[in-house]
């Protein structure tokens, strides 16, 4: 079995957590709040900012037949930020003095700390586990929101066909690594997707319970 099914296999309790989030079917079913769904777009914007240095950071990790994917990857972010900022204008919301929120930032010095610190089958694992992740969640918004919908853009991005095709590369060189990575790392390249998975998950649970920071109130 490629070692992406067994990843799925072994996680498939958080798959169905993640895939049955209430923003994804609210969001799906033209139900969820403008104010709820604009706390996940600033928050992912941020999120998506800090992924720029995530994926550079690999550059010099990775193996040089990696170097144009993750180099593309990098201005696909860049246009990827262009898309929030039309939609936020489209829809009037504000990116000025925006802050991460509590799992946010813990994602984020996740993604950062790992990428100073892991090795590169880690990384890989990690970003592998973020981009399904995103790539399967729209898919399910993708059932039922209207396309005229002014959050459709944003299925477009992660439920489309490039999108599709980008997750399937990363699906293959994933398992080339894994064929040819020691028991230690494999151990750690689990863990590292459970975790990934986790945060994914915690991250639909901020935007629709408007987490403030722990033992801050006001
Ligand atoms: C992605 C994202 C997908 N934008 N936000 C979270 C919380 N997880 C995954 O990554 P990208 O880099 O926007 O394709």
């Amino acid at each position: 079995m490629d070692f992406t099914a067994t990843l799925y296999n072994e996680n498939k309790h958080l798959w169905d957590i993640m895939l049955s989030h209430r923003f994804l079917t609210e969001t799906r079913d033209g139900k969820i709040g403008k104010e709820t769904f604009a706390r996940w777009m600033k928050q992912d914007y941020l999120f998506v900012r800090a992924a720029i240095p995530f994926i550079a950071g690999m550059i010099p990790k990775a193996p040089e037949r990696h170097w144009e994917a993750h180099s593309n990857v990098v201005s696909m972010l860049q246009k990827e930020l262009r898309l929030f900022e039309e939609r936020a204008a489209a829809a009037d919301i504000s990116f000025k003095e925006i802050v991460p929120s509590f799992t946010n930032h813990a994602y984020i010095q996740f993604l950062l700390a790992t990428v100073a610190y892991e090795s590169y089958q880690v990384v890989y694992t990690v970003l592998y586990a973020a981009e399904k992740a995103y790539h399967e969640s729209w898919k399910i918004v993708q059932e039922g929101l209207d396309k005229k919908s002014i959050w459709y853009p944003f299925v477009e991005n992660w439920a489309g066909d490039a999108f599709a095709q980008y997750v399937r590369y990363l699906e293959n060189e994933l398992n080339i690594l894994a064929a040819g990575a020691g028991t230690t790392d494999i151990t750690l390249m689990k863990e590292y997707y459970r975790i990934t998975l986790q945060y994914e998950i915690a991250f639909w649970e901020m935007a629709v319970t408007s987490e403030a920071w722990p033992g801050i109130t006001g």
